[in-house]
């Protein structure tokens, strides 16, 4: 069965944590974001569930996911429902919560990233924000970007797996989302990322290992793998000190 996925085009978003576990999964979908308006993709379809009048459980925000009569909204639920049907996630309750909770510590850490351009409000630009941006953005990667790091290292370090990941021996989509997030800093903050990496040796295994997985890899040099840009969550600002 064909998914479709809901996400703003011209950004990889949180979209792109839903693409990254289609894509290892192999999982045939369509990607409204990259579809023409007039073939129902675009604005358009994100804002027919988003303000439809007939949708009983509708989504707050993309991304969101059709699979059949289900309309799935919240990434790491949407994560959950995927990586249970693919094998991305592990198959006994107590590691599949840990596997959702992982998620739900990357999501959090993607909120501040969003945060260092945003702090004020969404509904402001950035440059009617800079101020408030800049003072976000130093606490975020003086305290917050090591307080998330050295976490993630830690699991990593106590999966008695001993592998490069997270969860257990294999693959999960919190694996795919933690590697995504590693690429986003390395875009956004690039001196303190690569310093950072050079600290943590298990971070930087995991994210080689996810980007190098044949499937992830193909899907990466695709044209379908949108280029980090500043309408994204994680932005790169100069003036924010990288
Ligand atoms: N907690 C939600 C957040 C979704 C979200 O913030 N989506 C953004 C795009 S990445 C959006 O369109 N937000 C609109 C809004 O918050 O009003 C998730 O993880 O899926």
């Amino acid at each position: 069965m064909s998914y479709t996925l809901y996400y703003w085009p011209g950004l990889q978003g949180r979209g792109e944590f839903v693409r990254l576990a289609l894509e290892e999964a192999g999982a045939p979908y369509v990607d409204t974001a990259l579809e023409l308006v007039k073939n129902g993709g675009g604005v358009p379809a994100i804002m027919r569930y988003l303000d439809g009048g007939d949708v009983t459980r509708p989504p707050f925000a993309p991304p969101f996911l059709k699979s059949g009569r289900l309309l799935i909204g919240q990434t790491a639920n949407i994560l959950y429902y995927i990586g249970g049907r693919h094998g991305l996630a592990p198959r006994d309750e107590a590691a599949r919560l840990w596997v959702n909770q992982l998620q739900l510590t990357v999501a959090d850490f993607t909120g501040e990233g969003h945060d260092t351009h945003h702090p004020i409000a969404v509904s402001l630009t950035y440059s009617q924000q800079k101020k408030e941006a800049l003072r976000r953005t130093r606490h975020f990667l003086d305290e917050r970007v090591p307080r998330f790091f050295d976490y993630f290292e830690t699991v990593i370090e106590r999966n008695r797996s001993r592998g490069p990941w997270m969860a257990g021996a294999r693959l999960s989509y919190a694996d795919l989302s933690l590697a995504q997030v590693l690429a986003w800093m390395g875009y956004a903050f690039p001196k303190t990322t690569r310093k950072a990496l050079e600290k943590r040796a298990g971070l930087a295994r995991l994210q080689e290992a996810a980007f190098t997985r044949p499937r992830i890899e193909r899907y990466l040099l695709s044209k379908r793998r949108l280029a980090f840009n500043n309408d994204d969550v994680f932005r790169h600002y100069a003036e924010l000190g990288e």
